[in-house]
């Protein structure tokens, strides 16, 4: 079966959450900073909303330029825990939309693949619709927009994904992929950095189109034989590396914000048992037990707050789960007056638990 693969790339993905924590921030340049510790003024931006890059701003300007190009631009602070909770639950809904668990790999906080082949049925038409609904669940759960990238395999995929930003879906077919590719700019090829570029520019290769036809050996001369291989094939779209977890899949999580910041025990409850049920589906799904079980609480001022339980023996049943995220959660309750904003559940130290399956049946 030919091999289908999506490339989701969150948009402008902390300014995005910072639009939607604030909707008066909508239609202005929005900049986040990371200032460091010789205050605002020594900060460099992290990253910017679209309006703020129609006026140059750029991730790792810094801060002082930034505001020069656009004074009225909105100046932020990263908030890094809070974007990583959002990327957690973004996570958790492109997880869901892969072939199984173990055919989704993470490449960064806003980043990810999914091998749809299965679900596709190696039918590009198919991956499409599949790329939509994928943006539509991740607006209609997270409110923020991303970017998608189909092909036949990650190096296309990812490609493609950036050929059309923001909120943007690009399917790149297999007999595409030589004209997708050939009119690029070497630097475009994902893996290549800055000095193989210039080493390139040396060789007179600008274009990828031009480094597909360039004499291999003559690139493993300059390159060595990984390298100079690698480049070969990459210029001509070929990329057999799988769809992988990479960091062990070690912990199954979900997470949810309020309708609204509350104390209501009645919703806080409510929504746990909610996300501890998904928990345990997908727990039931992978047959794995678990060690430990984690609740995180982000209260109305963004603090987050984790308790965890670790078990002697791997466990799969409700009432373990279930037990011990409530009596967490009651905890966070005495601990706090604050309204909470967000909350989840998550079970690690997982193991298999091949023929154990009677677990699950009660
Ligand atoms: P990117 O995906 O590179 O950028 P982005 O999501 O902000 O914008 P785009 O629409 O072009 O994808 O990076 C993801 C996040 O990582 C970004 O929101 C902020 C953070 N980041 C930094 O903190 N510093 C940096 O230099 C870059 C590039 C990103
Ligand atoms: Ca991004």
């Amino acid at each position: 079966m030919e091999r289908v693969i999506i490339h989701v790339d969150m948009d402008y993905f902390y300014a995005a959450i910072e639009e939607r924590e604030d909707p008066s921030l909508k239609g202005k340049a929005v900049v986040v900073c990371m200032y460091s510790n010789r205050g605002e003024e020594g900060g460099a931006v992290s990253t910017c909303n679209y309006v703020a890059r129609d006026a140059g701003i750029r991730s790792a300007m810094p801060c002082r330029q930034a505001k020069s190009l656009d004074p009225d631009a909105v100046f932020l602070p990263v908030r890094k825990p809070f974007y990583e909770e959002v990327s957690a639950s973004v996570m958790e809904i492109l997880r869901s939309n892969a072939d199984s668990e173990e055919s989704f790999e993470k490449i960064s906080i806003d980043e990810a693949f999914l091998e749809i082949t299965k679900s596709s049925g190696s039918d590009f038409d198919t991956a499409r619709e599949i790329g939509m609904r994928i943006k539509e669940e991740v607006r209609e759960r997270e409110r923020i927009t991303c970017s998608v990238g189909i092909g036949p395999n990650k190096l296309i995929a990812k490609m493609a994904s950036s050929f059309k930003k923001p909120d943007g879906i690009t399917v790149i077919r297999p007999e595409e992929m030589k004209d997708f590719l050939r009119p690029m700019p070497v630097k475009k090829l994902w893996g290549i950095g800055g000095v193989t570029e210039e080493k390139l520019a040396e060789m007179g290769i600008k274009t990828i189109g031009e480094l597909e036809g360039h004499d291999i050996l003559e690139l493993i001369a300059v390159f060595g034989k990984n390298k100079g291989t690698w480049l070969k094939q990459a210029a001509s779209g070929v990329d057999e590396t799988p769809v992988k977890e990479r960091t062990a899949s070690d912990q199954i999580g979900r997470m949810a914000s309020l309708k609204h910041d509350t104390r209501d025990e009645s919703m806080i409850f409510s929504l746990l048992d909610e996300l501890a049920d998904d928990v345990l589906s997908r727990i039931r799904s992978r047959k794995v037990g678990f060690r430990s079980v984690t609740v995180t609480v982000i209260l109305s001022n963004f603090k987050t707050s984790t308790k965890s339980r670790t078990f002697n023996h791997p466990v799969s049943d409700v009432e373990s789960l279930k037990e011990n995220a409530e009596q967490m959660m009651q905890q966070f309750l005495e601990e706090s007056t604050l309204n909470f904003r967000r909350i989840g559940v998550r079970v690690g130290n997982l193991n298999e638990t091949a023929g154990q399956k009677s677990l699950f049946d009660f």
